[in-house]
């Protein structure tokens, strides 16, 4: 897909999932690179950059968009000429395709450690970092029961529940609003992420917040599992992140409301730090504590800007 198509593709949620996203921009830019020609490096950086523009437009909220682009031009600044610079784009962009997916494989096995065998498990929307632990663990003969909710308005949980169910495991979908009645019942919360902020707090679809509650309130584990590239390093420097808002139409039908009725739909929310027992990332389970410690590591030295 070329960059104009995956940019629609994201908007319109085809392409759905922080990682999905990251890794559709990374390889829309390699497409670019490999399939379009450039009379100079002028135009070719200024074509680039308007792709960057597009496709960071795409959605708001996944800073995983924002670092798959990142690194996906790193270098582009100091190629010399054309030729150069496609091969830095056409290799960065496989590079970040191939260490997202060896990430969401790790943390697979990370985070099904983690799942002890009988357990019952909740998770939230649509996570393939999620589910990837999950699916490990069954894969390794643990017997365990999956909860997952439906995750109104866009309803991901149907995608989860036929996906761990064509894997055979056992899984059931609640209702968003049954959390807190069946959490007595959950061993330990697995979610995803969108965004890691510096102080640990998780960006994650909305509702996942409640989800923490419960679990804190009935002392269950609540477990993130994230990319090392769903860490926001702009939120170390006062950056605030954006919750995507989507169109009220996901929520009704025409014709359903009064028209003085006003609609809200905002589709992520935030889990503050303390209620996250652990961040399961490629290079192991991590306190939300240390988050900065890991975006220096990841990042190299951050400077303001
Ligand atoms: C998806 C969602 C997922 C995270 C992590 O929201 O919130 O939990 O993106 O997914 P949406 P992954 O469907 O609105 O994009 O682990 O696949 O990156």
């Amino acid at each position: 897909m070329n960059v104009d198509e995956t940019a629609d593709a994201i908007k319109r949620m085809d392409i759905r999932g922080a990682g999905r996203i990251a890794r559709a921009a990374a390889e829309a830019i390699g497409n670019t690179a490999r399939t379009q020609e450039w009379k100079d490096i002028d135009v070719l950086r200024k074509d680039i950059l308007t792709a960057r523009k597009k496709l960071l437009d795409s959605r708001p909220t996944a800073v995983s968009l924002f670092n798959a682009i990142r690194y996906t031009l790193k270098g582009m600044d100091k190629c010399k000429n054309v030729k150069e610079a496609k091969e830095l784009l056409i290799r960065n962009s496989e590079d970040f395709v191939k260490a997202s997916n060896e990430a969401v494989a790790k943390i697979g096995i990370i985070g099904s450690r983690r799942i002890k065998d009988g357990s019952v498990i909740l998770t939230h929307c649509n996570s393939s970092a999620a589910l990837e632990c999950i699916k490990v663990a069954h894969r390794n003969g643990k017997k365990i029961k999956v909860y997952a909710t439906e995750s109104r308005p866009w309803r991901q949980g149907i995608l989860t529940v036929n996906e761990l169910a064509k894997e055979g495991i056992d899984v059931t979908l609640i209702i968003d609003g049954a959390v807190r009645s069946v959490m007595k019942k959950i061993d330990i919360v697995i979610v995803g992420s969108d965004t890691i902020t510096s102080n640990g707090t998780v960006i994650n679809k909305i509702g996942t917040s409640q989800l923490a509650l419960a679990a804190n309130e009935a002392r269950v584990p609540f477990v993130v599992c994230g990319e090392t590239y769903k860490i926001s390093s702009q939120t170390l420097f006062g950056d605030t992140v954006t919750i995507e808002e989507r169109e009220t139409s996901e929520i009704v039908r025409d014709g359903e409301l009064r028209s003085s009725v006003k609609i809200f739909n905002p589709v992520f929310d935030s889990t503050p730090a303390k209620y996250i027992d652990g961040i399961v990332t490629e290079i192991g389970i991590v306190s939300p504590g240390s988050v900065y410690e890991i975006m220096v590591r990841r990042f190299g030295e951050i400077e303001f800007n």
